[in-house]
């Protein structure tokens, strides 16, 4: 059975904010970014409303160029705290229609509600809910993507904004994407797009009618994930962690190589510690672990251990390194760099259930 997948991205984000607290700017250019000091200003546009697009302007556009363009705009430095309570509220209200739910940067996520949705029909009118519970309760729009794979719903989302429903069936994927530039496959950018271009390809169309074997000739490994996106292939499942995130590690590299183990100790705390300041505020959880070593002489070793179910324990981590650094405690050579790697990672939900699966 065909997947439901919303793909949910906030209009004009930063600026709708500002939009909303000041009713008065409604309808006019607002440009969130640096100062752009009457034209001489640095730093560029971080967005901006949908009537300052029409003068040309965009994220990442030079203030200056900015004001260039639309000199009468009403020009704001960003607000990060109240961004991010906003982002909250929606990604709360989000998360409530799907526990399957991914949020991928401060205002897109993912929810998947198929078995929610049983027909495109009830998916349009779940979108629709889901636009009108945000604007009540946020007071912001949001443009909502839905298809069969996470891919095609993202591209979704964008082609009718603001405030747009785009619903793709999967019968439909080939005529949606046909005609469209190649930079809509997330991915092409800029400079990939050259590269393409070069080589004929200028419409997704283009891809989809290339076979596989041709688009991994010319493009390597890359070319195979853009040919299956173009052709509606893409299998990955909408999970609550970003699953492109593969392993956290930090490593350190001492400002004089050193054999003093106290040192070397002191250290592996120091980052066994930042390490899971980050994997315990983000419910984390590693089945591997790695030490990373390297001597004078830029002689480099690693070392994995790996358990048989997933754990989230500073101190076994410690103990563990150590274990693992043992090894190469009477190396005889002074230690440059130290580093500690946790992989084949998953993130949890319900921290008690797992120590109690863990101990049984
Ligand atoms: P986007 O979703 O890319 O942009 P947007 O929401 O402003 O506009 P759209 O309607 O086209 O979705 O990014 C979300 C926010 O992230 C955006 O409001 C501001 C911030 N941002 C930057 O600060 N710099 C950037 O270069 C980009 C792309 C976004
Ligand atoms: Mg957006």
């Amino acid at each position: 059975m065909s997947r439901f997948i919303f793909h949910c991205d906030l209009d004009c984000f930063f600026a709708a904010v500002e939009i909303r607290d000041n009713p008065e700017y409604k309808g006019k250019p607002v440009i969130i970014g640096a100062d752009p000091k009457g034209g001489k200003g640095r730093g560029v546009v971080a967005t901006c409303s949908y009537e300052a697009r029409k003068f040309g302007l965009h994220s990442a556009l030079p203030i200056s160029k900015a004001y260039q363009l639309c000199p009468h705009g009403i020009y704001l430095r960003p607000s990060s705290s109240k961004y991010s309570e906003a982002s909250i509220k929606v990604m709360t209200i989000l998360h409530s229609y799907s526990p399957s739910f991914q949020q991928v940067s401060i205002d897109e996520a993912y929810i998947d509600v198929t078995g929610i949705c049983n027909n495109y029909e009830e998916a349009t009118a779940l979108a629709l809910e889901i636009q009108k519970e945000i604007y009540q309760k946020v007071g912001i729009t949001l443009s909502i993507g839905c298809a069969p794979t996470k891919s095609i719903a993202k591209i979704a989302s964008d082609q009718n904004k603001p405030n747009g429903i785009t619903v793709i069936k999967p019968d439909e994927i080939h005529s949606f994407l046909y005609n469209m530039d190649i930079t809509r496959i997330p991915g092409i950018g800029k400079k990939t797009k050259k590269y393409y271009n070069k080589l004929g390809f200028y419409i997704i169309g283009d891809i989809i009618k290339t076979p596989l074997h041709i688009m991994i000739e010319k493009f390597g490994k890359y070319g195979k994930w853009v040919w299956e996106i173009a052709n509606g292939l893409d299998n990955r499942e909408v999970k609550e962690f970003q699953e492109e995130r593969k392993s956290i590690s930090k490593e350190r590299t001492f400002y004089e190589d050193t054999g003093d183990f106290n040192l070397i100790l002191s250290k592996f705390e120091e980052i066994n510690s930042r390490i899971h300041t980050y994997v315990e505020k983000h419910n984390i959880y590693y089945r591997t672990i790695t030490l990373k070593i390297r001597f004078e002489g830029f002689l480099t070793f690693t070392r994995s251990k790996s358990l048989n179910y997933p754990f989230q324990d500073k101190e076994k981590v410690m103990t563990i390194i150590l274990s693992l650094y043992n090894e190469f405690s009477k190396y005889p050579k002074k230690v440059r760099l130290i580093g500690i790697k946790l992989s084949n990672i998953e993130k949890q939900k319900n921290k008690k259930q797992l120590q109690i699966l863990q101990f049984s």
